[in-house]
Protein backbone atom coordinates (compact mmCIF):
# COMPACT_ATOMS: atom_id res chain seq x y z
CA UNK A 1 0.00 0.00 0.00
CA UNK A 2 1.29 2.92 -0.94
CA UNK A 3 1.68 6.17 2.30
CA UNK A 4 0.16 9.85 0.61
CA UNK A 5 2.30 12.69 1.48
CA UNK A 6 2.04 16.07 1.38
CA UNK A 7 3.11 17.81 -1.74
CA UNK A 8 6.81 19.11 -2.71
CA UNK A 9 7.14 22.88 -2.26
CA UNK A 10 11.09 22.45 -3.61
CA UNK A 11 12.31 20.18 -5.50
CA UNK A 12 15.22 21.76 -6.81
CA UNK A 13 18.05 18.82 -5.32
CA UNK A 14 15.86 15.90 -7.20
CA UNK A 15 15.48 17.92 -10.46
CA UNK A 16 19.75 18.98 -10.21
CA UNK A 17 20.27 14.88 -9.16
CA UNK A 18 18.61 14.12 -13.16
CA UNK A 19 21.13 16.96 -14.55
CA UNK A 20 18.52 19.64 -14.97
CA UNK A 21 19.42 23.42 -14.83
CA UNK A 22 17.44 25.01 -11.40
CA UNK A 23 16.55 28.41 -10.22
CA UNK A 24 19.34 28.23 -7.47
CA UNK A 25 21.99 25.17 -6.67
CA UNK A 26 20.39 22.89 -4.16
CA UNK A 27 22.63 22.58 -1.23
CA UNK A 28 22.84 20.45 1.85
CA UNK A 29 25.65 19.12 4.37
CA UNK A 30 26.64 15.68 5.18
CA UNK A 31 26.06 14.99 8.97
CA UNK A 32 24.21 18.71 8.89
CA UNK A 33 22.08 17.00 11.82
CA UNK A 34 24.69 16.28 14.84
CA UNK A 35 26.90 17.06 17.25
CA UNK A 36 27.85 20.74 16.23
CA UNK A 37 24.34 22.14 16.76
CA UNK A 38 23.89 22.77 20.37
CA UNK A 39 19.85 21.54 20.17
CA UNK A 40 21.59 17.92 18.99
CA UNK A 41 24.08 17.98 22.30
CA UNK A 42 21.29 19.13 24.66
CA UNK A 43 18.69 15.97 23.07
CA UNK A 44 21.64 13.62 23.50
CA UNK A 45 22.55 14.57 27.20
CA UNK A 46 19.42 12.69 28.04
CA UNK A 47 19.36 10.08 25.38
CA UNK A 48 21.51 7.48 23.98
CA UNK A 49 22.81 7.67 20.14
CA UNK A 50 20.74 4.27 19.55
CA UNK A 51 17.89 5.14 21.35
CA UNK A 52 17.27 8.44 19.30
CA UNK A 53 18.13 6.47 16.22
CA UNK A 54 15.26 3.80 17.07
CA UNK A 55 12.70 6.48 18.91
CA UNK A 56 10.79 7.63 15.71
CA UNK A 57 9.59 11.10 17.24
CA UNK A 58 13.10 11.57 18.40
CA UNK A 59 14.71 10.86 15.19
CA UNK A 60 12.25 12.71 13.20
CA UNK A 61 13.00 16.08 15.58
CA UNK A 62 16.76 15.77 15.02
CA UNK A 63 16.42 15.27 11.24
CA UNK A 64 14.60 18.55 11.47
CA UNK A 65 16.66 20.62 13.32
CA UNK A 66 19.25 21.93 10.62
CA UNK A 67 15.96 22.25 8.61
CA UNK A 68 14.29 24.64 11.27
CA UNK A 69 17.51 26.39 11.09
CA UNK A 70 18.81 26.68 7.69
CA UNK A 71 17.49 27.21 4.52
CA UNK A 72 18.61 23.68 3.35
CA UNK A 73 17.52 22.05 0.01
CA UNK A 74 17.36 18.23 1.77
CA UNK A 75 16.47 17.08 4.76
CA UNK A 76 18.97 14.01 5.70
CA UNK A 77 17.00 11.04 7.84
CA UNK A 78 18.46 10.61 11.39
CA UNK A 79 20.52 7.25 11.63
CA UNK A 80 23.47 5.36 10.90
CA UNK A 81 24.78 3.07 8.43
CA UNK A 82 25.90 0.49 11.20
CA UNK A 83 22.18 -0.59 11.89
CA UNK A 84 22.42 -3.17 8.91
CA UNK A 85 25.70 -4.64 10.75
CA UNK A 86 23.56 -4.39 13.93
CA UNK A 87 20.31 -6.16 11.96
CA UNK A 88 22.72 -8.61 10.65
CA UNK A 89 23.66 -9.87 14.42
CA UNK A 90 26.60 -7.89 15.44
CA UNK A 91 26.09 -5.76 18.73
CA UNK A 92 27.22 -2.13 18.08
CA UNK A 93 27.69 0.45 20.75
CA UNK A 94 28.36 4.18 20.38
CA UNK A 95 31.53 4.82 23.12
CA UNK A 96 31.34 8.70 24.34
CA UNK A 97 34.83 10.66 22.65
CA UNK A 98 35.66 6.86 20.31
CA UNK A 99 33.00 6.39 18.35
CA UNK A 100 31.15 3.25 17.23
CA UNK A 101 32.83 0.08 18.77
CA UNK A 102 31.76 -4.15 18.24
CA UNK A 103 32.63 -6.04 21.28
CA UNK A 104 32.58 -9.15 19.18
CA UNK A 105 33.76 -8.28 15.84
CA UNK A 106 34.15 -10.43 12.71
CA UNK A 107 37.81 -12.19 13.56
CA UNK A 108 37.81 -15.49 11.11
CA UNK A 109 35.84 -16.49 8.40
CA UNK A 110 34.01 -18.80 10.82
CA UNK A 111 32.61 -16.31 12.75
CA UNK A 112 30.18 -15.60 9.31
CA UNK A 113 27.97 -18.44 10.80
CA UNK A 114 27.30 -15.63 13.73
CA UNK A 115 25.49 -13.59 11.27
CA UNK A 116 21.67 -14.00 10.36
CA UNK A 117 19.44 -13.15 7.55
CA UNK A 118 17.24 -10.73 8.95
CA UNK A 119 14.01 -9.95 8.05
CA UNK A 120 14.36 -6.61 7.46
CA UNK A 121 10.81 -5.28 7.66
CA UNK A 122 10.74 -6.02 11.53
CA UNK A 123 14.42 -5.33 12.28
CA UNK A 124 14.69 -1.94 10.74
CA UNK A 125 11.32 -1.05 11.34
CA UNK A 126 12.04 1.55 13.37
CA UNK A 127 14.02 3.13 10.43
CA UNK A 128 11.27 3.37 8.18
CA UNK A 129 8.59 4.50 11.10
CA UNK A 130 11.13 7.72 11.13
CA UNK A 131 11.24 7.77 7.61
CA UNK A 132 7.62 8.38 7.32
CA UNK A 133 7.01 10.18 10.18
CA UNK A 134 9.89 12.61 9.23
CA UNK A 135 8.69 13.12 5.91
CA UNK A 136 5.01 13.65 7.28
CA UNK A 137 6.28 16.21 9.35
CA UNK A 138 8.50 18.08 6.97
CA UNK A 139 5.31 18.88 5.23
CA UNK A 140 7.05 19.04 1.84
CA UNK A 141 9.14 21.54 2.58
CA UNK A 142 12.33 20.00 0.77
CA UNK A 143 12.50 16.69 -0.29
CA UNK A 144 14.71 13.80 2.75
CA UNK A 145 17.10 11.58 1.93
CA UNK A 146 17.38 8.17 2.96
CA UNK A 147 20.82 6.22 3.11
CA UNK A 148 23.48 3.58 3.73
CA UNK A 149 26.80 2.34 3.80
CA UNK A 150 27.99 0.34 0.96
CA UNK A 151 29.14 -3.25 1.30
CA UNK A 152 32.75 -2.53 1.27
CA UNK A 153 32.56 0.27 4.09
CA UNK A 154 30.04 -2.09 6.22
CA UNK A 155 32.65 -4.82 5.96
CA UNK A 156 35.46 -2.98 7.04
CA UNK A 157 33.48 -2.39 10.49
CA UNK A 158 32.08 -5.79 10.94
CA UNK A 159 35.28 -6.82 11.14
CA UNK A 160 37.47 -4.12 12.82
CA UNK A 161 34.94 -3.74 15.28
CA UNK A 162 34.81 0.16 15.05
CA UNK A 163 37.19 3.11 13.34
CA UNK A 164 40.66 2.80 12.59
CA UNK A 165 43.61 4.46 10.75
CA UNK A 166 44.29 1.51 8.63
CA UNK A 167 41.99 -0.82 8.40
CA UNK A 168 44.62 -3.75 7.50
CA UNK A 169 42.27 -6.64 9.31
CA UNK A 170 39.48 -6.03 7.33
CA UNK A 171 42.01 -5.19 3.82
CA UNK A 172 43.70 -8.35 4.65
CA UNK A 173 40.35 -10.23 4.75
CA UNK A 174 39.98 -9.38 1.20
CA UNK A 175 43.47 -11.22 0.07
CA UNK A 176 43.81 -13.82 3.20
CA UNK A 177 40.55 -14.86 2.49
CA UNK A 178 38.79 -13.50 -0.92
CA UNK A 179 36.11 -16.25 -1.40
CA UNK A 180 34.58 -15.72 2.13
CA UNK A 181 34.69 -11.70 1.93
CA UNK A 182 32.75 -11.73 -1.46
CA UNK A 183 30.62 -13.91 0.13
CA UNK A 184 30.18 -11.36 3.26
CA UNK A 185 29.77 -8.62 0.74
CA UNK A 186 26.98 -10.27 -1.30
CA UNK A 187 24.91 -11.43 2.48
CA UNK A 188 25.47 -7.48 3.43
CA UNK A 189 24.22 -6.08 -0.39
CA UNK A 190 21.41 -8.60 -0.65
CA UNK A 191 20.36 -6.59 2.96
CA UNK A 192 21.09 -3.44 1.79
CA UNK A 193 18.75 -3.67 -1.87
CA UNK A 194 15.69 -4.84 0.17
CA UNK A 195 16.62 -1.90 2.70
CA UNK A 196 16.94 1.13 0.87
CA UNK A 197 13.68 0.11 -1.11
CA UNK A 198 11.68 -0.46 1.68
CA UNK A 199 13.09 3.26 2.55
CA UNK A 200 11.60 4.63 -0.41
CA UNK A 201 8.73 2.73 0.68
CA UNK A 202 8.30 4.49 3.37
CA UNK A 203 8.85 8.01 2.36
CA UNK A 204 12.49 8.33 1.17
CA UNK A 205 13.19 10.67 -1.98
CA UNK A 206 16.56 10.19 -2.62
CA UNK A 207 19.16 7.70 -1.95
CA UNK A 208 22.44 7.52 -0.97
CA UNK A 209 25.61 5.09 -0.49
CA UNK A 210 27.97 6.29 1.79
CA UNK A 211 31.56 4.08 0.74
CA UNK A 212 33.24 6.14 3.40
CA UNK A 213 36.00 3.86 3.42
CA UNK A 214 36.39 3.51 -0.27
CA UNK A 215 39.88 5.29 -0.47
CA UNK A 216 41.51 2.62 1.80
CA UNK A 217 41.54 0.26 -1.56
CA UNK A 218 43.63 0.06 -4.85
CA UNK A 219 41.89 0.53 -7.76
CA UNK A 220 42.59 -3.36 -8.11
CA UNK A 221 40.93 -4.08 -4.86
CA UNK A 222 38.30 -1.57 -5.59
CA UNK A 223 36.74 -3.47 -8.73
CA UNK A 224 37.08 -6.61 -7.17
CA UNK A 225 35.38 -5.38 -3.37
CA UNK A 226 33.59 -2.71 -3.82
CA UNK A 227 32.12 -1.86 -7.17
CA UNK A 228 30.37 -4.83 -8.43
CA UNK A 229 28.37 -4.19 -5.17
CA UNK A 230 27.42 -0.49 -5.36
CA UNK A 231 26.19 -1.71 -8.70
CA UNK A 232 23.90 -4.01 -7.74
CA UNK A 233 22.47 -1.84 -5.40
CA UNK A 234 22.11 0.87 -8.60
CA UNK A 235 20.90 -1.44 -10.66
CA UNK A 236 18.29 -3.03 -7.79
CA UNK A 237 16.99 0.38 -7.01
CA UNK A 238 16.59 1.26 -10.81
CA UNK A 239 14.69 -1.90 -11.75
CA UNK A 240 12.56 -1.32 -8.65
CA UNK A 241 12.15 2.49 -7.99
CA UNK A 242 12.96 4.12 -10.84
CA UNK A 243 11.47 7.25 -9.43
CA UNK A 244 14.40 7.94 -6.74
CA UNK A 245 17.55 9.00 -7.67
CA UNK A 246 20.60 7.66 -6.10
CA UNK A 247 23.81 9.07 -5.11
CA UNK A 248 27.36 7.45 -4.74
CA UNK A 249 29.65 8.74 -2.32
CA UNK A 250 32.90 7.18 -2.60
CA UNK A 251 35.15 8.82 -0.05
CA UNK A 252 39.10 8.98 -1.59
CA UNK A 253 37.80 6.88 -4.62
CA UNK A 254 40.22 9.43 -7.31
CA UNK A 255 40.85 6.60 -9.78
CA UNK A 256 37.43 4.99 -9.74
CA UNK A 257 35.57 8.32 -10.85
CA UNK A 258 35.15 7.13 -14.36
CA UNK A 259 33.60 3.93 -13.08
CA UNK A 260 31.22 5.35 -10.85
CA UNK A 261 29.78 7.32 -13.17
CA UNK A 262 28.83 4.47 -15.47
CA UNK A 263 27.96 2.42 -12.13
CA UNK A 264 24.49 3.15 -12.20
CA UNK A 265 23.70 6.25 -10.13
CA UNK A 266 22.22 9.68 -11.20
CA UNK A 267 24.78 11.50 -8.98
CA UNK A 268 28.45 10.98 -7.88
CA UNK A 269 29.64 12.87 -4.63
CA UNK A 270 33.51 14.07 -4.60
CA UNK A 271 36.04 14.44 -1.62
CA UNK A 272 37.24 17.99 -1.49
CA UNK A 273 40.83 16.12 -2.94
CA UNK A 274 38.89 16.51 -6.64
CA UNK A 275 39.30 19.19 -8.99
CA UNK A 276 35.54 19.94 -10.01
CA UNK A 277 36.43 21.01 -13.43
CA UNK A 278 38.42 17.71 -14.17
CA UNK A 279 35.85 16.12 -12.26
CA UNK A 280 33.25 17.35 -14.69
CA UNK A 281 35.48 16.53 -18.07
CA UNK A 282 35.91 12.85 -16.51
CA UNK A 283 32.28 12.30 -16.23
CA UNK A 284 31.28 13.47 -19.44
CA UNK A 285 27.86 14.38 -18.35
CA UNK A 286 26.73 11.08 -17.35
CA UNK A 287 25.68 12.09 -13.90
CA UNK A 288 25.58 14.82 -11.90
CA UNK A 289 27.93 15.80 -9.03
CA UNK A 290 27.97 16.92 -5.69
CA UNK A 291 30.31 18.24 -3.15
CA UNK A 292 32.91 19.36 -2.45
CA UNK A 293 34.16 22.12 0.03
CA UNK A 294 37.03 21.14 2.61
CA UNK A 295 35.40 20.89 5.51
CA UNK A 296 37.94 22.46 6.85
CA UNK A 297 36.80 25.75 4.72
CA UNK A 298 34.43 25.99 7.84
CA UNK A 299 36.71 27.49 10.41
CA UNK A 300 38.26 30.24 8.04
CA UNK A 301 36.32 33.86 8.18
CA UNK A 302 32.84 34.12 6.51
CA UNK A 303 34.23 36.35 3.90
CA UNK A 304 36.80 33.50 2.97
CA UNK A 305 33.77 30.98 2.50
CA UNK A 306 31.85 33.28 0.42
CA UNK A 307 34.74 33.58 -2.06
CA UNK A 308 35.36 29.90 -1.57
CA UNK A 309 31.95 29.13 -2.34
CA UNK A 310 31.31 31.56 -5.19
CA UNK A 311 35.06 29.74 -7.10
CA UNK A 312 33.69 26.56 -6.32
CA UNK A 313 30.52 27.43 -8.02
CA UNK A 314 31.64 28.57 -11.01
CA UNK A 315 33.97 25.25 -11.60
CA UNK A 316 31.47 23.29 -11.60
CA UNK A 317 29.51 24.99 -13.76
CA UNK A 318 25.47 25.13 -14.30
CA UNK A 319 22.96 22.28 -14.22
CA UNK A 320 23.63 18.68 -12.79
CA UNK A 321 25.18 20.24 -9.56
CA UNK A 322 24.27 19.73 -5.57
CA UNK A 323 26.53 21.68 -2.90
CA UNK A 324 27.39 20.01 -0.26
CA UNK A 325 30.92 19.88 2.13
CA UNK A 326 33.51 16.90 0.75
CA UNK A 327 32.60 15.11 4.12
CA UNK A 328 30.68 15.97 6.85
CA UNK A 329 30.48 18.73 9.58
CA UNK A 330 32.97 18.57 12.14
CA UNK A 331 31.46 18.85 16.39
CA UNK A 332 33.75 21.60 16.76
CA UNK A 333 32.20 23.61 13.57
CA UNK A 334 30.59 26.90 14.21
CA UNK A 335 26.67 26.91 13.43
CA UNK A 336 26.50 29.96 12.29
CA UNK A 337 29.49 29.34 8.98
CA UNK A 338 27.50 26.68 8.39
CA UNK A 339 24.81 29.22 7.40
CA UNK A 340 27.59 31.34 5.94
CA UNK A 341 28.38 28.12 3.11
CA UNK A 342 24.53 27.74 2.82
CA UNK A 343 23.26 31.12 2.08
CA UNK A 344 26.28 31.98 -0.46
CA UNK A 345 25.43 28.50 -2.52
CA UNK A 346 21.45 30.21 -2.97
CA UNK A 347 23.23 33.73 -2.79
CA UNK A 348 25.47 33.46 -5.86
CA UNK A 349 23.46 30.49 -8.09
CA UNK A 350 20.84 32.50 -8.44
CA UNK A 351 20.15 33.12 -12.12
CA UNK A 352 20.91 36.57 -12.14
CA UNK A 353 24.66 36.17 -10.43
CA UNK A 354 25.62 33.46 -12.85
CA UNK A 355 26.77 35.56 -15.48
CA UNK A 356 28.77 37.56 -13.02
O1 LIG B 1 27.94 11.05 19.73
C1 LIG B 1 27.07 11.18 18.84
O2 LIG B 1 26.08 11.89 18.99
C2 LIG B 1 27.24 10.35 17.61
C3 LIG B 1 27.84 11.02 16.43
C4 LIG B 1 27.16 10.42 15.20
C5 LIG B 1 26.18 11.04 14.42
C6 LIG B 1 25.61 12.42 14.57
C7 LIG B 1 27.35 9.13 14.69
C8 LIG B 1 28.24 8.09 15.20
N1 LIG B 1 26.49 8.93 13.62
C9 LIG B 1 25.77 10.07 13.42
C10 LIG B 1 24.70 10.26 12.43
C11 LIG B 1 24.95 9.86 11.04
N2 LIG B 1 25.84 8.92 10.60
C12 LIG B 1 24.25 10.37 9.93
C13 LIG B 1 23.05 11.28 10.12
C14 LIG B 1 22.53 12.15 9.15
C15 LIG B 1 23.31 13.41 8.83
O3 LIG B 1 24.21 13.36 7.98
O4 LIG B 1 22.95 14.47 9.37
C16 LIG B 1 24.80 9.76 8.78
C17 LIG B 1 24.44 9.99 7.33
C18 LIG B 1 25.79 8.85 9.23
C19 LIG B 1 26.56 7.96 8.35
C20 LIG B 1 27.79 7.34 8.84
N3 LIG B 1 28.04 6.74 10.07
C21 LIG B 1 28.95 7.16 8.06
C22 LIG B 1 29.06 7.57 6.61
C23 LIG B 1 29.35 9.02 6.47
C24 LIG B 1 30.76 9.43 6.82
O5 LIG B 1 30.89 10.27 7.73
O6 LIG B 1 31.71 8.94 6.18
C25 LIG B 1 29.92 6.51 8.84
C26 LIG B 1 31.33 6.13 8.42
C27 LIG B 1 29.33 6.24 10.11
C28 LIG B 1 29.94 5.53 11.25
C29 LIG B 1 29.96 6.40 12.44
N4 LIG B 1 28.88 6.65 13.21
C30 LIG B 1 29.19 7.55 14.20
C31 LIG B 1 30.57 7.89 14.05
C32 LIG B 1 31.34 8.81 14.95
C33 LIG B 1 31.05 7.18 12.93
C34 LIG B 1 32.46 7.22 12.36
C35 LIG B 1 33.34 6.29 13.11
C36 LIG B 1 34.77 6.20 12.61
O7 LIG B 1 35.03 5.55 11.60
O8 LIG B 1 35.66 6.75 13.29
Amino acid sequence: MQIEFPPLQNDTILRAARGEVTSHVPVWIMRQAGRYLPEYRALRATEEFFTVVRTPELATEITLQPIERFPLDAAIIFSDILVVPQAMGLEVQMIKGRGPVFPEPLAHPDDLKRLVEPDVKKELGYVYDALTLTRKTLNGRVPLIGFCGAPWTLMAYMIEGGGSKTFSKSKSWLFKYPKDSHSLLQAITDVLIDYVIAQVDSGAQLIQVFDSWAGLLSPRAFNEFALPYLKQIATALERERPEVPKTVFAKGAHYALESLSEAGYNVVGLDWTMDPRQARERVQGKVALQGNMDPCMLYAPPEAIRQEVKSILQQFGEGGYIANLGHGMHPDHDPEHARVFIESVHEFSQKEHMSL
